[in-house]
């Protein structure tokens, strides 16, 4: 039997970061489909982040990309947060939209070229110390497009010789989360292409440098939960960035796609300690709203995130654990089955009324008349910043 009160505490103290560039305007490369009330500044997505927050109760970090959230003064957009109860979460570098990167950021054959690129993420950093952020996310186009472009080791020199500069410019209690991803932009050979790739550089770095893996950058087939359970095991699972995929990085809505993947990932975070703050994994999304209304979508996202976290807190821990030492086969898959198949809406739903909140979050972003309110009053909102 597990533990009801366990279960509700876990899912009270869960922390789902969302990122700003959710709440902008993106498309495709085909088409940006702009949406009435978006954000016009960085400041207009902590508001409506603030909205996402009130629903759910469990979205109080927002992670910043630089430049696309870029201000003046860091100090008060932190304050601008503080005063709607969020924080500003992991500050995502930006090395993959200059000119210069044609060939790659870090690890492009020019030393000037890595030298800027380097000098973005070490402003990264400061940043950071401007607005509280743990966590610096690194995630780098870089790769090359036919065979022979570039020499693929020496390419990794110039990656781990970055890498180490960050790695040092880190405060105590701040971090580097290493993102990889197959392929895209680059098509023969990405730099970071793989969790093992990651992982071997943030190894030989220290503590401090951590694995985040995003739900769609994988091969298909790939078997996410068993990253995800080898990197817990290893004290290097960094955070996730959630999303659903069909077919590439398609940065639709977590949970959207394979609700069964997500829980089976969740189980795993669950089962190796990874809910507890402590262990320090980032819940964070990453996806893009190109056609659906963006603060709703984020809302629903949320909520699967947290049906597929209660759902992994339902598994009856120690009927599995019998079963699989008995070598009981289907009686194992079984257990996992019966909690995967539980309805935990209603476990939410009076969650939620325990702290104050309406048990139906989407409910409760409607009848708050935002989304009316932004309607009106927000004229030319911004692009996300990519696909202009
Ligand atoms: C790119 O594919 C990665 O998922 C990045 O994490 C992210 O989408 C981008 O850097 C926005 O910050
Ligand atoms: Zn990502
Ligand atoms: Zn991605």
């Amino acid at each position: 039997m597990t533990d009801r009160s366990a279960v509700r505490a876990a899912l009270k103290s869960q922390r789902i970061e969302t990122p700003s560039w959710a709440y902008g305007n993106s498309g495709t490369r085909f088409k940006v489909f702009r949406q009435e009330g978006v954000p016009r500044d960085p400041y207009e997505k902590l508001d409506d982040a603030a909205q996402v927050h009130a629903a759910t109760g469990v979205a109080p970090v927002v992670a910043l990309h630089i430049p696309w959230d870029r201000v003046e003064d860091y100090a008060g957009l932190r304050a601008h947060a503080e005063e709607r109860g969020l924080t500003l979460g992991a500050i995502n570098s930006n090395v993959f939209q200059d000119d210069d990167y044609k060939l790659g950021s870090v690890t492009n054959p020019d030393p000037a070229v890595r030298r800027k690129a380097l000098g973005h993420l070490l402003e990264c950093v400061d940043i950071m110390d401007a607005t509280g952020s743990r966590d610096l996310k690194l995630w780098f186009s870089d790769g090359t497009n036919y065979p022979g472009q570039d020499d693929i080791a020496a390419r990794q020199d110039r990656l781990a010789e970055a890498l180490a500069a960050v790695y040092q410019r880190l405060g105590d209690d701040q971090r580097m989360l290493l993102e990889y991803k197959l392929f895209e932009p680059a098509f023969y050979a990405t730099d970071v292409p793989d969790w093992g790739t990651a992982y071997a550089h943030c190894l030989k770095l220290g503590p401090k440098a951590q694995v985040v893996v995003d739900t769609g950058h994988h091969a298909p087939g790939t078997n996410i939960e068993f990253i995800v359970a080898f990197l817990l095991r290893e004290g290097k699972l960094g955070g996730f960035d959630f999303n659903s995929r069909f077919y590439a990085d398609d940065d639709l809505m977590v949970g959207a796609a394979d609700p069964f993947q997500l829980f089976r990932i969740l189980y795993e975070v669950v089962k190796n300690g990874g809910l507890r703050a402590e262990t320090g994994v980032a819940f964070m999304l990453d996806q893009c709203h190109n056609i659906e209304a963006k603060i709703p979508a984020i809302i629903r996202s949320v909520m699967n995130v947290q049906e597929a976290t209660a759902k992994a807190l339902l598994v009856d821990a120690d009927a599995l654990a019998a079963a699989q030492l008995a070598g009981d086969v289907l009686e194992a898959n079984a257990v996992l089955m019966d909690a995967y198949n539980t309805d935990v809406r209603p476990l939410l739903a009076s969650v939620r009324e325990e702290q104050g909140l309406h048990p139906d979050p989407m409910a409760a972003y409607r009848a708050s008349g935002w989304q009316q309110q932004i309607v009106s009053g927000r004229v030319g909102g911004e692009q996300a910043g990519w696909g202009a």
